[in-house]
């Protein structure tokens, strides 16, 4: 009781001190000083839509129609030095500095939260926090990404932190060349009221990467680019926000020096990135909890980011094979001779998928009897001949069965796991059910001894092998009993998300979980349930389990891939699944890839003709289309789509091996798999832009055909040494652009020198390519000299931090050194035989192969004569 009082008190003064500390009269405005701010330097100081005059100078903020109108300029905007919070305090703490900053006036925001508190942490060297709270009132934190952090410890930190004159502001600097990094000097439009927070930061450069889920170029415009982050079902489109939330950027600075910051929020994010260039955060909620990371290099930026949010899960080998689905195919006949025509065709189809057609009345968990049955013996069919299968789950769970019928939902209820409504009872919507939608909250303590029954007791019936789980942004197209009047749905601050509203297609922002409210834990929903799915999986097939899920936030990777969603099939899709695909690369996603031929509308023969070859590089392969098309396998687009199908899949299936180790350093390091040329070459501005080609790791150069039958591509080829895939043919490049002839058959590949590639032999089955001989394709550099590396583990066990074959392979002229970094439990294929690029030292490279090898032991050597 005296403790509560104490505290009661306590609040009370904090209380009454916050409202007499802010008052609410706003700043006079210096009107002749408005006219001095360059146009891109002016912050919003009415972000609502609808501006005037006559509010915006009640908010003390200037007043300037411009005389042409460009898109995204504020009219109303924050006059210099416009007062906000102040540092009141500022202490040293052991690893970092701890301060409270006041407010003097109000913002025209309810609730601000008028002193606030900065706990910067010098993390490591290389990344440092900054977390912005209410020191009075716990604000919602969201635990995800769930990663713990080592404790901080510094010896030779490449920042320092500095306070900003007149105790405003503060900024991150780097100290070999003084870069401000993350330059937050100017808190003129600073807000941290209970529903709008916003903080700008002046970037030192306008190379910036990242910042999704959205539809949009690798390299993001800086012209009053808005980009709204609030989970969303609806298919990629220009300024829309999408299925996932990924507030991280990578930025190269002039000096090719990278740095990177997360936000750690989980609430409605918009993110303006302004021409100065600068970017304004906006979050509806949660903290203000920024990581900075000092790079220096794009790749160390991206490693740092995966310490904190989490490094991704390796995949399991065979779901790199080549993946076949669609929506419509509405009974098991049908899905069985659509794989039996691409199978007899060649097309090595590893895994087949069903939509939500195999099931009963579109409830989870279920089986259409009629349609599908035989299920359970085609899925045992498939693993005899080496093949997968994947399901489709939605989260939406039947709520109008008939009780003790239907135990997806009875158990729901029994374990109380159900999302709820302000009333405490289950939160009803409607989905695809017939009737009705319950939501399993995938946040309540029940949620995983819930999912994994259901997950079991299904798979005692079907033998998946992997999940596919959908529709979890979350949807959801109705409110029988609509929402309450809250201003959980109606902050001030309206999100310009797609609709207008914060409810659309998805939940009430009142519904109740047992981490928060919905508008808080909105953007988590998908991320908790690829957890406890992901989790569930592996235990139910004590295997490494394979994950898709279409929404996603930040720390994804840790427990499974994504697809790009309900992609048009069209031109310009098929060029931005490449954006598309690297900020997944750059967000720890990499098991990623859009829907082979498009989702949406019909395709033609030449565009899935493209798409097939671009797609049997994506990481995650998989031809995916919408219900009532005309059908896009391969077989059913004809003999060109299967050729240069078969001639793509063929490459992607020699070069697995190379694809399977790029995935484990991921899983170990944070690298990437499919990689921004910016991210391989910093020093190179003219990489900066390139979205139209990508890598795989370092080695292997991907220039995919993005229109309608060109004689022939411009390939920038970075300085160095590069090889033609098809004919080993030799261009040495200052850094320029080739003009790279192409057939309709064919996907330009270029191997660079100085990389050396893993190999097999293409197969039907991934199961087959693994048993073949392993070949090492040695491309050399203009020194002689090439480097690799193969991981090799048994495809599918959980642990891969210690039973694995590791081999380091080093060339230099004449010789080949392999050495055996560490042994596992599972064989590694022979090596028999070794192909060198580049030996001649000339323009008419020939390749020296040498046959026959057979390497066991290691370290080992071979040797080739000189020419
Ligand atoms: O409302 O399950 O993005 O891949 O085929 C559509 C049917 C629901 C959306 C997914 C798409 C899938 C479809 N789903």
């Amino acid at each position: 009781m005296k403790v509560l009082k104490r505290r009661f008190i306590f609040l009370f003064i904090v209380f009454y001190m916050s409202e007499t500390l802010a008052i609410n009269i706003p700043q006079i405005v210096d009107v002749p000083q408005c006219a001095n701010v360059p146009e891109n330097e002016r912050l919003d100081c009415y972000p609502q839509t609808n501006a005037n005059q006559e509010e915006c100078e009640a908010r003390g903020c200037c007043w300037i129609e411009p005389n042409e109108s460009v898109k995204g300029l504020p009219y109303c905007f924050y006059q210099p030095k416009a007062e906000s919070y102040k540092f009141t305090n500022v202490t040293e703490i052991p690893d970092g500095i701890n301060a409270f900053l006041e407010r003097s006036s109000k913002s025209p925001y309810p609730s601000d939260v008028s002193v606030i508190q900065l706990i910067v942490t010098y993390q490591s060297d290389t990344t440092l926090r900054l977390k912005i709270i209410d020191p009075n009132r716990q604000r919602f934190e969201t635990p995800f990404p769930e990663v713990n952090l080592p404790t901080p410890k510094t010896e030779n930190p490449l920042y320092k932190f500095v306070l900003g004159d007149d105790k405003q502001g503060f900024k991150i600097v780097r100290r070999s060349d003084n870069t401000s990094v993350f330059d937050v000097s100017d808190l003129s439009n600073f807000i941290y009221s209970n529903q709008f927070l916003q903080i700008t930061t002046k970037l030192p450069s306008s190379n910036i990467y990242g910042l999704g889920e959205q539809r949009k170029h690798l390299k993001l415009s800086t012209d009053w680019n808005r980009i709204t982050l609030f989970n969303h079902d609806t298919a990629p489109q220009d300024h829309v926000n999408i299925y996932g939330t990924h507030p991280f950027y990578l930025l190269v600075e002039d000096t090719s020096n990278a740095n990177g910051v997360f936000l750690k929020n989980s609430n409605g994010l918009e993110l303006i990135l302004q021409p100065s260039p600068a970017l304004t955060y906006r979050a509806i909620g949660g903290i203000l909890d920024f990581y900075v990371f000092l790079g220096p290099t794009p790749s160390d930026v991206l490693k740092q980011y995966q310490e904190v949010v989490g490094k991704p899960k390796m995949p399991p080998f065979w779901s790199l094979g080549f993946h076949l689905c669609r929506w419509g195919i509405n009974d098991l006949e049908t899905t069985k001779k659509v794989l039996q025509r691409n199978l007899d065709a060649g097309i090595p189809v590893e895994v087949q998928w069903n939509d939500l057609d195999y099931m009963d009345k579109h409830n989870d968990f279920t089986i259409n009897k009629t349609a599908f049955a035989g299920l359970p013996e085609f899925v045992q069919d498939l693993h005899r001949q080496g093949r997968r299968y994947v399901i489709l789950i939605d989260p939406g769970v039947s709520g109008s069965e008939e009780l003790g019928s239907y135990p997806p939902y009875d158990r729901g209820v029994e374990l109380d796991v159900f999302v709820k409504n302000t009333t405490d009872q289950i939160f009803i919507g409607k989905v695809w059910n017939l009737v009705s939608t319950v939501f399993p909250d995938f946040t309540h303590p029940n949620a995983y001894t819930y999912w994994k029954e259901m997950l079991k007791q299904f798979h005692d019936v079907v033998p998946f092998d992997g999940a596919w789980i959908d529709m979890n942004e979350v949807s959801n197209s109705e409110f029988p009993y609509g929402c309450p009047d809250s201003d959980l749905d109606h902050p001030m601050y309206q999100l310009h998300t797609e609709g207008g509203t914060l409810q659309e297609k998805t939940l009430c922002m009142t519904a109740k979980q047992h981490l928060g409210v919905h508008y808080d834990v909105h953007n988590l929903y998908g991320i908790s349930e690829a957890n406890i799915t992901s989790r569930a999986l592996s235990e139910i097939l004590g295997e490494r389990s394979f994950i898709i899920s279409r929404s996603t936030f930040a720390g994804q990777g840790r427990y499974g891939g994504h697809w790009g969603g309900d992609v048009y099939s069209t031109w310009d899709e098929l060029r931005y699944s490449i954006p598309h695909l690297l900020d997944f690369s750059l967000f720890g996603v990499p098991l990623m890839g859009s829907d082979i031929c498009g989702f949406n509308d019909n395709t033609t023969e030449e565009l899935c003709n493209r798409w097939m070859q671009l797609g049997a590089f994506y990481p995650f392969s998989r031809n995916h289309n919408s219900e009532k098309l005309r059908d896009q396998d391969p077989v059913a687009m004809g003999e060109q789509v299967v050729r240069s199908s078969l001639k793509a899949l063929r490459v992607r299936y020699s070069l697995l091996p190379y694809l399977y180790t790029l995935f484990w350093y991921a899983s170990q390091e944070g690298t990437t798999v499919a990689r921004p040329l910016v991210v391989e070459f910093p020093n190179d501005p003219n990489t900066y832009d390139i979205d139209t080609t990508f890598l795989w790791g370092s080695a292997l150069l991907i220039a995919p055909v993005l229109e309608d039958n060109p004689s022939s591509i411009s390939v920038y080829l970075p300085k160095g040494r590069w090889y033609n895939f098809y004919n080993r043919t030799l261009l040495e490049s200052v850094g320029e652009s080739f003009n790279i002839s192409t057939d309709r058959d064919t996907i330009p590949l270029f191997l660079r020198g100085g990389l050396i590639v893993p190999m097999q032999s293409p197969a039907a089955t991934t199961e087959e390519v693994r048993k073949s001989d392993i070949k090492l394709l040695v491309a050399l550099d203009e020194n002689g000299k090439a480097k690799g590396n193969m991981y090799w583990d048994d495809g599918l066990s959980l642990d891969v931090s210690s039973d694995y074959t590791l081999l380091e392979l080093n060339a230099l002229q004449n010789t080949l050194e392999l050495t055996s970094l560490n042994k596992g439990s599972t064989g590694l294929p022979k090596i028999t035989s070794v192909e060198i690029l580049g030996s001649s030292n000339g323009v008419n490279n020939k390749s020296i192969l040498i046959d026959n090898l057979s390497i066991d032991s290691y370290p080992a050597k071979v040797t080739w004569p000189m020419t």
